[in-house]
């Protein structure tokens, strides 16, 4: 079967930068992750502005969740996802490369659970971060059972908005 065929499996991305040019790059990723061949976009959440977690003398984040439907497997999707890091990830900055300003994170893959040394899904970072949280509930059944973890509606309701705010939709 080529890629295109038999796409089976729902696998939620998180997408999330803080630099200038994020809102650009979110959509210039949202346009390459649909398409790598085997790709289908189901839906893209509003846009949303979160206080850095971990160090905070930093800009504030913009984050995003995409679900798409797909016939690669998990770690070929996640390659793909690498690659499109590294080609809207970095900026120029004087002479050198700049920090990195796209971070694409698997975080479902169906209902599977893997765990080895390059991937973990669902992705360990879903449940209490608010800016992956309340972008996927927008888009994904309030009842999906995130193995491991719980049902999504219950995560939401355990975790504090903090100052997260929707900037949107695009
Ligand atoms: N904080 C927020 N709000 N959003 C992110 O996507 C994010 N990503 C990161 C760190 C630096 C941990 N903090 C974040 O990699």
């Amino acid at each position: 079967m080529t890629p295109e065929s038999n796409l089976s499996t729902i696998a939620y991305i998180g997408l999330g930068g803080n630099l200038e040019n994020t809102l650009e790059l979110l959509g210039s990723a949202r346009k390459a992750i649909e398409a790598v061949p085997g790709v289908r976009e189901l839906a893209f959440s509003s846009l949303y502005r979160s206080a850095p977690m971990g160090p905070v003398d930093q800009p504030d984040f913009v984050n995003a969740v995409m679900a798409v439907e797909t016939s690669l497997a998990p770690r070929d999707l996640l390659k793909a996802l690498q690659m499109i890091e590294l080609s809207h990830g970095r900026v120029r900055t004087d002479q050198r490369w700049g920090p990195r300003t796209l971070d694409l994170d698997l975080l479902m893959f169906g209902l599977e659970q893997i765990s080895d040394q390059w991937l973990t899904i669902p992705h360990a970072g879903i449940a209490g971060r608010e800016f992956v949280l309340y972008p996927l509930a927008e888009i994904a059944p309030p009842h999906l059972a995130i193995p491991g973890m719980g049902i999504l509606s219950d995560l939401v309701s355990a975790c504090p908005r903090r100052g997260l705010e929707a900037i949107g939709h695009d």
